[in-house]
């Protein structure tokens, strides 16, 4: 495998509404973020991928841009990210923005000039006469009649997120403008949303019968995607120190492997979703109960088949999904849990990516009504489950309780003051009730504690090269309750063992750890013991 920084870092991901509130207004903002800095340096991570600061609307919290050379002012001006980048950089630290360009919002000049016809922008946008019958990610229709154009667009997303027309080489050429924007006022590189599905077949007529995202097979990988992407990085990204990390939605390895494979990198890694479904059935509304066959399977599975090819982003939360220690693991094992997690994922062979509280233990909302929810797919998914579906309001709460995207995005916990130290005002959303136990100052406190356990982690991976490029290898993968895998390269020789339940474990002889070095436990656990207690995790280490 090639070697590159994007390799070897740590990507820290910034949701900036939730993060830290400098202005006193109740959203989080770019200044908030240059205060809490020394949170991050002390932390060890070394990129931060921020999630979107543009102006926007915000129907989708700025993943509908209206102007994608300009900042929010809920978040700061231009001035506030040349400082932000400036500072980071002072420190070592990259940073990798959002790319949001498989559609803009309706406010959008663009699109309210591709409604109107204005020579040159009729096909910014795609438009049809008839309406289609594909769904949307966010349920309903997505084809939508404009009045004035009298016509349909199509939203794979919100009504007010209309997909831009990729075919239109003028639309390539602004998004090769926006991204040259950015590197050159300094970011080092993208975080590309939902980048499989750009490339569209418009022309055909209906989607394939299915209930959820029906029409699909006109865009999930359309192969005309690989000339998009290849002209993007000849023309763009090859004449940058950057990386790209494509948010990829429904993929497989093997498809993966088409975007990532070291010839080409097209991309240089992708977020896959198949570990997301270890408590879900296709999409994350038809909730199963969680087994960690199930998430071992996929993950492993990952390893393997992209071993020597391609790069896997090592991630269990993002600002989509709700807190790994309330899906995978256990509230009553709070923090051997959340070290038992961070142990088994983060010594895998790819780029760790922490969501900002996960190093904290940040877990699941208390929210028990409607309104205190206020993500627009959350909202959407209720009304169209309860009208479309006719599932009754108890199960689809029930449904909301358990996968909204809200849980990821109350604020960062940073103290025990009003707020969560957050901000000096009541929050744009609330702060999770448990903020007086888990929050950033109670853990900066405690070397036994979640965040101390993180940084040990991140300081580990600096030390051991193994960790970052050794090969993988399953121990015992048939253990429904256990997962076990080994790391070597030419040196050292990794032995990752995890507890991953409520149960002690008796370790089955395929574990050998004789002669090995105890690097790091969750436990105060005796190095040679055969036992691991509940979520127990170790980490073994022997020269070759
Ligand atoms: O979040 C999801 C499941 O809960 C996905 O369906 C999600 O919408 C999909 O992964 C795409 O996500 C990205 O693009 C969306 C935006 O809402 C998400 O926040 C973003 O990560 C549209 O831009
Ligand atoms: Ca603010």
């Amino acid at each position: 495998m090639n070697k590159h920084w994007s390799k070897e870092g740590v990507v820290y991901q910034i949701y900036p509404r939730s993060f830290h509130d400098s202005n006193h207004d109740g959203i989080g903002d770019i200044q908030g973020i240059i205060q809490k800095i020394p949170h991050l340096v002390n932390l060890g991570i070394s990129i931060v991928w921020l999630s979107p600061v543009y102006a926007s609307p915000n129907d989708d919290n700025g993943y509908d841009i209206s102007n994608y050379y300009d900042i929010h002012p809920d978040f700061g001006t231009l001035e506030d990210m040349r400082q932000l980048i400036k500072i980071l950089h002072l420190h070592g630290i990259k940073l990798v923005m959002d790319l949001v360009v498989n559609h803009t919002s309706d406010e959008h000049e663009w699109f309210q000039k591709s409604v109107n016809k204005v020579p040159g922008f009729a096909d910014y946008y795609h438009w049809s006469k008839t309406k289609k019958n594909w769904t949307s990610f966010f349920g309903g229709s997505a084809w939508e009649y404009h009045p004035v154009r009298k016509e349909y667009y199509l939203h794979l997303f919100s009504k007010k997120q209309p997909d831009l027309n990729w075919d239109n080489p003028i639309v390539r050429q602004e998004v090769k403008a926006i991204c040259r924007f950015w590197l050159d006022l300094g970011v080092d590189g993208f975080r590309c949303d939902v980048i499989n599905i750009i490339a569209k077949e418009t022309s055909t007529p209906q989607g394939k019968f299915a209930l959820i995202l029906r029409g699909k097979e006109h865009y999930l990988n359309h192969p005309k995607i690989h000339t998009y992407l290849q002209e993007l990085k000849k023309d763009v990204f090859s004449n940058y120190d950057c990386f790209t990390v494509g948010e990829t939605v429904f993929i497989t390895p093997q498809i993966a492997l088409e975007y990532i494979k070291e010839s080409t990198l097209e991309l240089d890694m992708v977020f896959q979703f198949e570990h997301m479904g270890a408590d879900a059935i296709f999409v994350k509304w038809f909730i199963r109960r969680f087994k960690p066959m199930n998430l071992k399977k996929p993950l492993s599975k990952w390893q393997n088949e992209l071993q020597s090819k391609g790069w896997n982003s090592l991630y269990l939360e993002n600002h989509d999904q709700p807190r790994s220690i309330s899906r995978f693991g256990s509230l009553e094992f709070h923090a051997q849990s959340a070290k038992m997690l961070a142990t088994m994922l983060y010594f895998q062979q790819g780029t760790p990516y922490i969501y900002q509280g996960q190093e904290i233990g940040m877990t699941n909302a208390h929210f028990t009504r409607l309104d205190q929810f206020r993500d627009i797919e959350t909202l959407n998914m209720f009304e169209f489950g309860t009208k479309v579906l006719h599932f009754s309001k108890k199960r689809m709460m029930k449904k909301i309780f358990y996968a909204s995207r809200d849980h990821a995005r109350t604020p960062m916990q940073w103290n025990q003051s009003e707020h969560a130290g957050f901000s000096t005002t009541t929050p744009w959303i609330e702060v999770n009730e448990n903020y007086m136990d888990i929050n950033v100052s109670k853990n900066a406190t405690d070397e036994h504690s979640i965040l101390s356990y993180y940084q040990q982690i991140i300081a580990l991976r600096k030390k051991f090269p193994v960790i970052v490029y050794g090969d993988y290898q399953d121990i015992g993968y048939h253990h429904p309750r256990m997962y076990c895998y080994s790391r070597s390269d030419e040196v050292n020789q990794l032995l990752v063992v995890c507890n991953f339940s409520k149960k002690p474990l008796k370790l089955p002889n395929i574990v050998q750890f004789e002669g090995m070095e105890l690097l790091l436990c969750n436990e105060s656990s005796h190095p040679q013991s055969r036992l691991l207690k509940p979520y127990e995790a170790r980490v073994y280490l022997k020269m070759k």
